[in-house]
């Protein structure tokens, strides 16, 4: 079951300078950040300084390569929201109920996500044009 939104998922073309105007204009500071090979991203995962510990994330993703799944959004649709994310129990059962539902899942196994995570999409165009992300946490925290 989808339990709450876990985090809105925003591509940049440079983490830092995307860091420091977050930081700077809403005053959202990075409580993680990690390079992910397999998704060709270098990601940080943002909270209010003074927030609700609680609160969806907001996660800045920047492009290790070009033909990677973000450099191709950027080139095709600039900067941006890329991805809607919820939080699952169990991101195979999610999975499972969504196929026999008709939408397409990026994966047929989940992969690594953020901080230990296991996550699977499914497909913009099964889902009203949104990206949609299932993320079953890791041990390491929030997401
Ligand atoms: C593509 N389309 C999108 C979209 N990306 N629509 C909404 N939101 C997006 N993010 C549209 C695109 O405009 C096309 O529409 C259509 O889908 C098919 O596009 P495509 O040519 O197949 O596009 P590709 O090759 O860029 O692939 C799109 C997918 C790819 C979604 C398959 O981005 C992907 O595999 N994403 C999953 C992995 C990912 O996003 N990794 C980065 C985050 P028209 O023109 O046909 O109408 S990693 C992450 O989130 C982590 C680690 C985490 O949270 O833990």
């Amino acid at each position: 079951a989808i339990r709450r939104i876990d985090h809105v998922g925003i591509a940049v073309a440079d983490l830092d300078e995307a860091l420091a105007f977050y930081r700077d204009t809403f005053g959202l500071i990075a409580e993680h950040e990690e390079i992910n090979e397999e998704q060709g991203v270098r990601e940080a995962m943002l909270v209010p300084a003074d927030g609700d510990p609680s609160t969806a994330r907001l996660q800045l993703l920047a492009p290790l390569r070009p033909d990677s799944a973000i450099g191709k959004f950027l080139d095709r649709t600039g900067p941006g929201i890329q991805q809607m994310a919820y939080t699952v129990d169990d991101v195979e059962e999610t999975s499972a109920e969504l196929r026999a539902k008709g939408l397409r899942l990026l994966y047929d196994a989940p992969r690594r996500g953020t901080a230990g995570s296991r996550i699977n999409f499914v497909h913009p165009k099964d889902a009203g044009g949104v990206l949609v992300e299932l993320v079953e946490p890791g041990g390491l925290g929030h997401s």
